[in-house]
């Protein structure tokens, strides 16, 4: 799958997409990811890429020129993108289903917006404008480097195993359960709170039930843990939920428990 990012930042991209599971998959070519500098795509002697507001008001505003170029370069040497993104935060919002979606399509362009705006005669060559949340950020580079991350998952090959991408909670609907590993005890030493000498040593053991070695058990006590997590603290995702007979099963008593839902 192709990738043509558009930035004024494109130092932002360098480590990021050089580490991990996109790091190894850009390396090997399985992703094929460009990263443009948009002061690249002008023509003026100081590289100028955006420029102030008519109408007036403060910052400023990317300039459309230097982008509409970008994209022209970009069709160029790689061909007709399928789907030009704007990052911005007047953008629809960017869901695990957007990124199964856009995983599908061959070549995606990215268009990194900054916190002023940009033109909008920019959106007559943007096929989508996504946001990553409600909150502020000051750039579309750290969004456009989430949209690479979630959507390059789903492309075959890039995570080694594909059960875990298939399997993973949000495709699912529920968050994870509790996980553990050795050693089957760990002390957490906490100081004193009246006496500052005096240590404390609270011994923190990994539920029995998982060295039990009944694998019945441990499945259906993970389920409960991944319902009543989910329950607590993600109730809205229930609703979508892919849920087998007992784990409906597991919801009901929950719900009919007045649980709270922390274990
Ligand atoms: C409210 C008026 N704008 C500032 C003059 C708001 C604004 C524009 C652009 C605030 C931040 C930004 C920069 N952010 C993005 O480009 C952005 C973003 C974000 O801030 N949050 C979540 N997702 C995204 S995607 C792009």
């Amino acid at each position: 799958m192709k990738f043509d990012i558009v930035t004024i930042f494109p130092a932002m991209f360098e480590r990021p997409l050089a580490e991990g599971v996109i790091g190894r998959a850009v390396e090997r070519g399985t992703v094929d990811l460009k990263v443009r500098d948009l002061r690249d795509f002008t023509t003026d002697r100081h590289r100028v890429v955006d420029d102030v507001p008519y109408g007036g008001g403060p910052g400023m505003v990317l300039k459309a020129e230097p982008i509409f170029r970008a994209l022209d370069a970009i069709e160029a040497e790689r061909g007709c993108p399928a789907a030009v993104i704007l990052t911005s935060p007047q953008g629809i919002r960017f869901t695990q289903a957007e990124a199964q979606r856009l995983s599908r399509l061959p070549h995606i362009v990215l268009l990194c917006g900054r916190y002023e705006g940009v033109d909008e005669r920019v959106r007559e060559r943007v096929t989508e404008e996504l946001s990553i949340g409600d909150y502020i950020l000051s750039g579309g580079e750290l969004p456009a480097l989430v949209i690479v991350d979630a959507v390059a998952r789903y492309v075959p090959g890039v995570v080694g195993d594909e059960r875990s991408v298939a399997e993973d909670s949000f495709t699912r609907g529920l968050l994870d359960f509790p996980q553990y590993t050795r050693p089957a005890v760990v002390e957490l030493r906490k100081a004193g709170s009246a006496d500052p000498a005096a240590v404390d040593i609270t011994r923190l053991a990994v539920p029995d039930v998982l060295l039990s070695g009944n694998h019945a058990e441990i499945r259906r006590w993970r389920k409960r843990q991944a319902i009543s997590r989910t329950l607590a603290r993600r109730p809205d995702l229930l609703a979508d939920a892919v849920l087998d007979d007992e784990e409906r099963q597991i919801l009901r008593e929950l719900q009919d428990g007045g649980d709270d839902g922390r274990d």
